[in-house]
């Protein structure tokens, strides 16, 4: 049998109503990934965790506001609010989340130059994270995503996943979108089209 890992992508403050990039609905998925921790063998958690200043804020961009975009090396960049600083309430986990039973947290988004949304690469889809390696080590073969936001980070989790060879799956009802400019018909398309298994709609 795959050993399967449980993935709990950002459900943090600041990406459930009231935070500073709120989701709409997004404190919906807390209790759903509870009710599911204990069926997986293996569950890691991740954590959206930039420095003051980073440079997917919109705030270090002269001239521009949020959810514009800009031409990072590494392609194009969407500006967010400042959001998920590391340290802030706004970084911390939901507090109806149930942390206790994580294997493993991974903290992502540290380097001030580069945004990272998947939990495996930064968005230069090259430095790793090291997730890769721990599943890999405890043997892990398949993944099933959750969490926050199903068209950003949960969406290049996933598309990262099924390009390590992963089986990855991603449970709709345990996940919401931000949907920028169609971002999520966009996303569920490509996961789609790289194999990724959409459950749970
Ligand atoms: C996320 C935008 C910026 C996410 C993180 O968790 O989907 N989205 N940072
Ligand atoms: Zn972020």
């Amino acid at each position: 049998m795959d050993k399967t890992a449980l993935l709990v992508i950002d459900v943090q403050n600041d990406f459930c109503p009231g935070g500073a990039l709120a989701v709409a609905d997004g404190d919906a998925v807390v209790g759903v990934i509870n009710a599911m921790l204990a069926d997986f063998p293996v569950r890691v958690f991740t954590q959206d965790w930039h420095p003051a200043g980073h440079g997917s804020f919109a705030s270090s961009h002269p001239g521009k506001a949020a959810f514009e975009t800009t031409e990072m090396p590494y392609g194009t960049q969407v500006l967010w609010p400042d959001h998920c600083v590391q340290g802030t309430k706004g970084a911390a986990f939901h507090p109806d989340l149930s942390t206790e039973p994580a294997d493993l947290i991974i903290r992502k988004g540290a380097n001030p130059a580069i945004d990272s949304y998947s939990a495996f690469f930064e968005n230069d889809r090259t430095t790793p994270t090291g997730l890769e390696g721990y599943l890999r080590t405890r043997g892990v073969e398949r993944l099933v995503l959750t969490g926050l936001a199903t068209d950003f980070c949960v969406a290049y989790s996933a598309l990262d996943a099924a390009r390590l060879g992963f089986a990855a799956e991603v449970r709709l009802d345990a996940c919401r979108a931000i949907d920028l400019d169609g971002s999520l018909g966009a996303a569920l398309d490509q996961m789609r089209a790289a194999g990724v298994t959409l459950a749970g709609a």
